[in-house]
């Protein structure tokens, strides 16, 4: 029998995959307190993950004022760009490929987390229904402020710098955090944006921030190296919309002029069960598309080998299977059973729950 089509290559732009089983960005929450340098274990925890066709690191703030959560890593200073040398270099070194997930989380965020403990900023002045991890526990997100046009201006400047500083650290690309509830999502949906500028009420005014996001990211490295990852149908973060559906037919057929390495879907709520509601709602939406599509969200390894032999997806992300899975792609591949995670230690702490697991050969022996 050939081999299912989900195990071998391609290209998406600039970026050479060896299968399509992509390593789907996730959040561990292992950065250097002091200043948000990726953690001394981050190279060995990546590159034990680098036969993913590709792999998106977990989502990086481009700024002090991107981070929601303690302990995520930065892209901003000179030695988190250091700190992430290491880590595409044990990639690159272990023939993986390697895009840093670009991160502005908006009001998804905490003043305890803040520069000067100042409020979070967001397109409206609208608190989430959501919760943040401080460093001490679950506490709910703060309310934010809204941005003045000249911020939204230097954020875009800002996620262009951080693309540049994702190459100097030996990127491959980046992916835009565009989902789950954060800064971008929250342009584009009317519950989070109540602006009357040019960047809020219509669909076309609140997908605006999206598309200038795109722009400064793609102007700055190239389109063959800025991936993008959208979350339509999720209610991730207390996000809500009027009219999802239009919103997003809107925003991805813009996307199509871009010509971007690929599209990440979440396709459905994120993390969560699939329904024939939401997947009836993503059909349509995928449809619109005529890029690089990177499915995701609770795919198995039968739906995923479909998916990719349909063509309904050209890849297909797993997130966390990739956490207790370091061999992911060979366990898919031999159709071996999977190792189930620890939630315990998903998010913070040091090697436990993160370099430790084996793969089916060391489990073996
Ligand atoms: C889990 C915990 C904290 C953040 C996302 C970046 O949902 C996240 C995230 C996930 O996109």
């Amino acid at each position: 029998m050939t081999q299912p089509k989900l195990f071998t290559p391609t290209r998406f732009g600039a970026l050479a995959l060896s299968n399509r089983v992509v390593m789907a960005p996730l959040t561990r929450n292992r950065a250097r307190p002091a200043d948000d340098v990726p953690s001394v274990l981050a190279p060995t925890y990546y590159a034990q993950r680098a036969s993913a066709g590709l792999i998106v690191t977990e989502g990086s703030q481009i700024v002090p004022e991107g981070k929601g959560y303690a302990w995520t890593p930065g892209i901003y200073s000179p030695a988190q760009i250091e700190g992430w040398k290491t880590v595409t270099d044990a990639v690159h070194a272990a023939g993986g490929q390697i895009v840093i997930q670009l991160w502005h989380v908006g009001r998804i965020s905490h003043t305890s987390l803040q520069p000067g403990g100042k409020a979070p900023v967001a397109p409206s002045a609208i608190q989430a229904k959501s919760q943040t991890f401080d460093g001490t526990g679950f506490t709910p997100v703060s309310l934010p402020r809204a941005l003045e046009a000249d911020e939204i201006r230097q954020i875009l400047a800002d996620f262009a710098q951080a693309a540049r500083n994702a190459r100097a650290a030996g990127f491959d690309g980046v992916e835009i955090h565009g989902a789950n509830g954060y800064l971008i999502d929250q342009f584009l949906r009317d519950g989070s944006n109540q602006r009357t500028d040019a960047w809020g009420g219509s669909i076309e005014n609140r997908s605006r921030f999206l598309f200038e996001v795109v722009e400064a990211v793609a102007g700055a490295i190239g389109a063959d190296r800025t991936g993008l990852r959208l979350s339509p149908l999720s209610p991730a973060n207390g996000i809500v919309d009027s009219d999802p559906m239009a919103l997003f037919r809107h925003a991805i057929e813009g996307l199509n002029r871009y010509k971007l390495a690929f599209l990440h879907m979440v396709e459905g709520p994120t993390g969560g069960a699939r329904t024939d509601e939401t997947d009836a709602g993503m059909a349509e939406l995928r449809a619109v598309y005529d890029g690089n599509y990177i499915a995701n969200n609770g795919y198995t390894r039968e739906m995923a080998i479909a998916a990719v032999e349909t063509g309904a997806a050209d890849a297909v992300a797993f997130g966390r299977a990739f956490i207790s899975n370091p061999d992911l792609v060979a366990r898919l591949k031999a159709d071996a059973p999977l190792a189930e995670g620890n939630r315990a230690t998903y998010y913070g702490g040091g090697a436990e729950g993160y370099t430790d697991y084996p793969t089916l050969e060391i489990a073996a022996a």
